[in-house]
């Protein structure tokens, strides 16, 4: 017999292990705070020992006792030898959440193939490499979540960012691919694609001029958003937390857009 009742528990985390790389603050560790307000046991990772400390500050700062990890995402061997440790020391990783991720905005014939690289390693190369350290503990499991944060460059380009929204481009396939290959394994794969959202990598976009107008940057998004307005790391917190529960269990290669009507929308006449 089929069950067609809905419970709120669907959206529980209570019980699971979620690993949110780069989540010392930002929008990865807005994403920790909801599953751990869920119910998730939080594991995350920075790149240097202080950052890790810092973030298990912020993180006992909210009540949240998480574990943290000093890994580059875009070391193999490291990734793979800390996704041991946290098997050893928190247990099997139900949720993976690629956070991580750097921006260049560099016009494109001024970047050099290095600064290219480094962009698509963190933000593309990387999390295939965590995700290919998960998934084997996942199917031995019999299920997984795998969110990866995409962009608006995903789908859209704009100057100074090729590098990045190649890579953001090529995450939402490789997305689309992980949900193909081990769906069968009851391992759901699919993307959060942020609008517009205030935090350190997007401070320069929002700085105030000399004379105290905003940056031009600033008054473009507002009149490209249908809620004319910057998102917030909150706002991404109620779907990230949709996409790592029950309650998608049948959502698997989609892009959730978070961006407060941006793709929507042709964008407001200048007056
Ligand atoms: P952020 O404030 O710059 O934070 C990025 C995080 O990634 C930091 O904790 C950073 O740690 C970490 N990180 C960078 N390189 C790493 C590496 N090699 N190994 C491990 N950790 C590394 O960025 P954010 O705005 O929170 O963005 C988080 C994610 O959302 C990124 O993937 C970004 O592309 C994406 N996104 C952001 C927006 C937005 O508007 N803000 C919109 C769409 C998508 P360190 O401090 O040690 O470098
Ligand atoms: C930029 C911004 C964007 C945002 C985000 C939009 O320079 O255009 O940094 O790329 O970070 O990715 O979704």
């Amino acid at each position: 017999m089929t069950c067609n009742t809905f419970s709120i528990q669907q959206f529980s985390l209570e019980g699971k292990i979620a690993l949110i790389t780069g989540a010392s603050y930002g929008i990865g560790f807005a994403i920790a705070k909801a599953y751990a307000q869920a119910g998730a046991t939080i594991v995350f990772n920075d790149i240097t020992q202080e950052l890790v400390d810092k973030g298990t500050a912020a993180y006992k700062e909210e009540g949240i006792t998480a574990h943290g990890y000093v890994c580059d995402v875009t070391d193999e061997d490291g990734v793979s030898h800390m996704i041991q440790k946290i098997e050893q020391e928190v247990g099997i990783i139900d949720i993976l959440v690629n956070n991580a991720g750097i921006i260049r905005r560099i016009p494109m014939c001024d970047m050099s193939a290095e600064e290219f690289r480094k962009v698509i390693d963190i933000d593309l190369n990387a999390p295939f490499i965590l995700a290919k350290n998960v998934i084997p503990s996942m199917i031995k499991k019999g299920h997984g979540k795998i969110i990866n944060i995409c962009s608006m460059m995903s789908e859209l380009g704009r100057e100074t960012v090729s590098a990045y929204a190649a890579a953001k481009g090529g995450l939402k396939m490789l997305t689309k691919n992980i949900a193909s290959e081990y769906g069968h394994a009851n391992i759901q794969c699919n993307g959060i694609g942020p609008g517009y959202i205030a935090t350190p990598q997007t401070a320069p976009l929002r700085e105030r001029q000399a004379d105290g107008s905003r940056h031009p940057f600033d008054q473009f998004i507002i009149a490209k958003t249908p809620a004319a307005r910057w998102g917030e790391t909150q706002d991404l917190m109620g779907p990230a937390v949709f996409l790592a529960s029950d309650a998608s269990n049948f959502v698997n290669g989609h892009i959730l857009y978070v961006d407060g009507g941006i793709l929507a929308y042709i964008g407001k006449q200048p007056e």
